[in-house]
């Protein structure tokens, strides 16, 4: 399909306009963006006709795939009744309280409340603001502190930026106060001789130091993503999430996981802590939860926060115009009903998942280019390396994987570029077929690359 306008002159009146995300804009208007009008399952058409296979699901957010009819048939239906009331004025709506029953029928028994938002980056400026509540609530106003982490990613807004490790975002707009950051478990960047099981514990302990650093009684809670997104889809190693736990239990430190990337099936479980098997007192949710079809994300909180927050908490002031919009849930539900009644999550864990990490294993395992792959269900990273047995990685590791990226638009297959690592996560109802030209077409651009760098 193409529109009726050229691209140059959406090309022009984009540039004229409109600042883009993470980029340098002059470069881009000199460029001209590729300009996206339609959707399919897993392929996107620009417009001038050319195809794409999309391994990103957009932004880690089409898990359903584009172009499903009952997720456009919700939201019309919810625009016709009601398309907007608000949660101030003592009101509420079947549609969020619909949403809520659902969802808490999905998660693990020991949440029970959410508070709605529109976004990831707003669920985690919430969760900043709940978890202080709570202690205040329970008469420790000085435990306030969140530690985060080096390279995480919690989202784009002010507070969401102070609790992510992203250094050049910290620099454009400042900081936050009470925020601080240990390191990230990557272990491909260790440079010493620990197994990964001793560096998963060597990477967890920093939590236990940097806590005693700024005093139990200081800190309120730290936020993690399961396993990293932007940063460069990094997985810690089996070790790192148990003694994480361990030392948030020890020191009454609330444990917050940035299901934002992780949740609604992406791993093959339904949220990405169940499958590394830690139980967070909050869950910061988002993409996901309505497949991308419209924006929503949220708070979950676990019942032991909730009902210290409910019962003891009196008013909390805080609150969104949009919190539980209707049509957004009714989006919602319809996505939520189509994971868990089409098997999607299932398949993910016992099918489409593992042949995923089959092919990528075998196709990418011997590559001169590919130094380790890491991943499970619909989420892999090849991380690019000189040496795979020192994990030597490229100086320019950076340049190479952005390189990767651009030939992988021009043989027709969207994947991501972070830290030398090549990124994929399709939506979650992919054929074997649309995994074969997803690694196909990958595998293209890695050769590609590889013969450039003369690696090949
Ligand atoms: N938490 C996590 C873990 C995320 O990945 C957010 C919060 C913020 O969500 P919103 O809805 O405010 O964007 C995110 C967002 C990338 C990329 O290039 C990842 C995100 C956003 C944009 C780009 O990997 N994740």
């Amino acid at each position: 399909m193409t529109t009726s306008r050229e691209t140059r002159d959406y090309q022009a009146a984009d540039a004229a306009h409109h600042i883009h995300a993470f980029v340098d804009q002059k470069a881009l208007n000199d460029e001209g963006p590729r300009v996206m009008v339609r959707g399919e399952r897993l392929h996107l058409w620009d417009n001038d006709g050319r195809r794409y296979l999309d391994g990103m699901s957009g932004l880690w957010c089409t898990n359903l795939g584009y172009g499903r009819k009952d997720l456009n048939a919700a939201a019309s239906r919810q625009l016709e009744q009601l398309p907007y009331y608000n949660m101030f004025f003592h009101t509420t709506h079947p549609q969020v309280i619909e949403l809520s029953e659902l969802l808490f029928s999905l998660l693990p028994g020991h949440y029970s409340h959410a508070i709605y938002t529109n976004s990831g980056s707003e669920a985690n400026e919430v969760l900043i603001r709940t978890v202080r509540r709570y202690w205040q609530v329970l008469g420790k106003p000085e435990k306030k502190i969140m530690i985060g982490r080096w390279n995480g990613y919690h989202g784009s807004t002010l507070a969401a930026t102070a609790l992510g490790g992203m250094k050049f975002m910290h620099e454009m707009g400042g900081m936050i106060p009470d925020i601080a950051h240990i390191d990230e478990p990557y272990f491909f960047a260790h440079e010493g001789n620990l197994t990964p099981a001793e560096f998963g514990m060597r990477a967890a302990q920093q939590l236990e130091a940097k806590i005693l650093e700024l005093g139990a009684d200081k800190v309120a809670g730290f936020i993690a993503e399961p396993f990293q997104g932007a940063g460069g889809m990094i997985f810690p190693p089996e070790s790192y999430w148990p003694e994480i736990q361990r030392i948030c239990r020890k020191y009454d430190v609330l444990l917050c996981a940035d299901e934002v990337i992780g949740g609604f099936g992406r791993t093959g479980e339904w949220f990405a802590h169940e499958y590394f098997g830690f139980e967070p007192d909050t869950l910061s949710i988002a993409k996901g939860l309505t497949s991308g079809y419209i924006p929503m994300g949220g708070l979950i909180l676990s019942k032991k926060m909730a009902d210290v927050l409910v019962e003891q908490g009196g008013v909390f002031a805080h609150g969104l115009t949009y919190s539980g919009h209707p049509v957004a849930a009714a989006v919602a539900i319809a996505n939520l009903k189509a994971l868990r009644d089409e098997g999607v999550v299932t398949r993910v864990k016992d099918d489409i998942g593992p042949y995923l990490q089959q092919c990528l294993r075998e196709v990418f395992g011997n590559h001169p280019l590919v130094g380790d792959i890491q991943g499970t269900g619909m989420v892999a990273a090849l991380q690019l390396a000189e040496d795979k047995a020192t994990r030597k990685r490229f100086a320019n590791e950076n340049d190479m994987a952005w390189r990767c990226r651009t030939i992988g638009f021009e043989e027709g297959v969207i994947i991501r570029s972070t830290l030398g690592r090549m990124i994929m996560a399709p939506a979650l109802i992919a054929s074997r077929e649309e995994i074969d030209e997803l690694v196909g077409k990958t595998l293209k651009a890695v050769d590609r690359t590889a013969q450039e760098y003369g690696r090949l």
